[in-house]
């Protein structure tokens, strides 16, 4: 495949409600959408998972502006790809980025799948028709509150609940959720909000039985985590750590963690992400998909992603009303008793609203 125009647009779109994490909360999401064009008039296309700030990670918006269209889109335009995987060794000479290398290499992905004539799933090696899901609650103003959203979404049947935490609104949310409604499939998310400093708070935590705790501590770290895992019985599952297979090996050998939070844009794209999968089915540890409030584009990519076998524990590939009034996919994502069905159709699956792209456009840029 050639591919022959590239657009890459900066667009906007309004959360139904604000999102908080430890670091930080989101109310209007901006974002960067790559249309990757081929000589037949195929389109493929892909979402950058950086944020506006560098909270999460290091990357922003305009720092994957600025690396798509000085770096990675004249890597690919008018070259000729056989296979989305060529992207890696493409990129390689590129020191991290991953989000924006990711939402390249998804647009391309997407493109390939299409002439395929096969859905992205299909193309990636998953064989589910269907996959479990999670949703993640947001840090509340009280506990009546959270207690208000986690029941919201039982009763819209998510398989698991996630709850962010940090110092402060931790484990007295945590027992207000176990003796509100019992032995549910619940985990929290720290966003490296402790330290081993923590270590007492930390071990008030086994006694929720929580299915894991997610990235406790810091975002560059393995050795603290290491530490930590010894010392506690829930299983820890790295995120922000998380970068390449090479990453998760160190971090197995250390026993820093026992369960991966596999991100598309954090790890690079989908072909790193199929690696690292690959690599923890070879080592029995179990993984699920992370999401970044994503748009559906973004969405689509995890569904499929989540279609692979060693996505054992449901993702936070929630349905599009979880965070959209109006998404930019027809159909929407919808969760059905817990599970969200991967779409046949050729591609990520569903169609783009081309309408909805054009309002919700701030800026494009097209390369040819
Ligand atoms: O740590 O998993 C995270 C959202 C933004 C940044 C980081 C994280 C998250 C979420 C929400 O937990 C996942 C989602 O529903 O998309
Ligand atoms: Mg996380």
């Amino acid at each position: 495949m050639k591919i022959s125009r590239i657009v890459l647009r900066h667009v906007m779109m309004k959360l139904k409600q604000p999102f908080t994490t430890s670091f930080g909360t989101t109310l209007e999401k901006s974002f960067l959408l790559v249309e990757v064009h081929d000589e037949e008039g195929l389109v493929g296309y892909g979402e950058s998972t950086a944020m506006e700030n560098p909270l999460y990670n290091e990357e922003t918006v305009k720092t994957n502006h600025h690396m798509l269209r000085d770096y990675l889109i004249p890597l690919v335009l008018g070259r000729e790809l056989r296979h989305p995987d060529e992207c890696s060794t493409l990129f390689s000479p590129i020191r991290r980025n991953m989000m924006a290398k990711a939402a390249l290499e998804g647009a391309i992905w997407d493109l390939y799948a299409k002439r395929q004539q096969q859905p992205l799933s299909r193309a990636l090696g998953g064989a589910k028709e269907k996959i479990p899901v999670g949703v993640s609650i947001g840090i509340q103003s009280d506990i009546p509150a959270m207690l208000r959203q986690v029941e919201r979404f039982l009763t819209e049947g998510y398989r698991r609940i996630k709850v962010k935490v940090k110092p402060g609104a931790d484990v007295e949310v945590l027992a207000a959720i176990r003796r509100e409604f019992g032995d549910i499939p619940l985990m929290a998310d720290a966003n490296s909000a402790y330290t081993l400093d923590d270590l007492e708070l930390l071990r008030q935590f086994d006694e929720f039985g929580l299915m894991m705790i997610e990235q406790p501590l810091a975002h560059d770290d393995i050795v603290d985590h290491a530490i930590l895992q010894r010392e506690l019985r829930t299983p820890i599952c790295l995120d922000e750590s998380i970068h390449s297979v090479d990453d998760v090996r160190r971090a197995l050998q250390l026993g820093s963690c026992r369960i991966i939070n596999i991100k598309v844009g954090r790890v690079g794209g989908l072909t790193p992400a199929k690696q690292i999968h690959d690599y923890c089915l070879s080592q029995d540890i179990p993984v699920w998909c992370g999401g970044m409030l994503e748009s559906g584009v973004g969405r689509a990519h995890n569904v499929a992603i989540a279609s692979l076998a060693g996505f054992s524990l449901p993702g936070d590939t929630s349905a599009s009303d979880r965070y959209w009034e109006q998404d930019l996919i027809r159909p929407a994502v919808t969760v059905e008793n817990g599970y969200v069905t991967i779409p046949d159709a050729p591609g990520i699956g569903y169609e783009v609203d081309r309408d909805q792209v054009e309002r919700i456009t701030v800026a494009s840029e097209t390369y040819r």
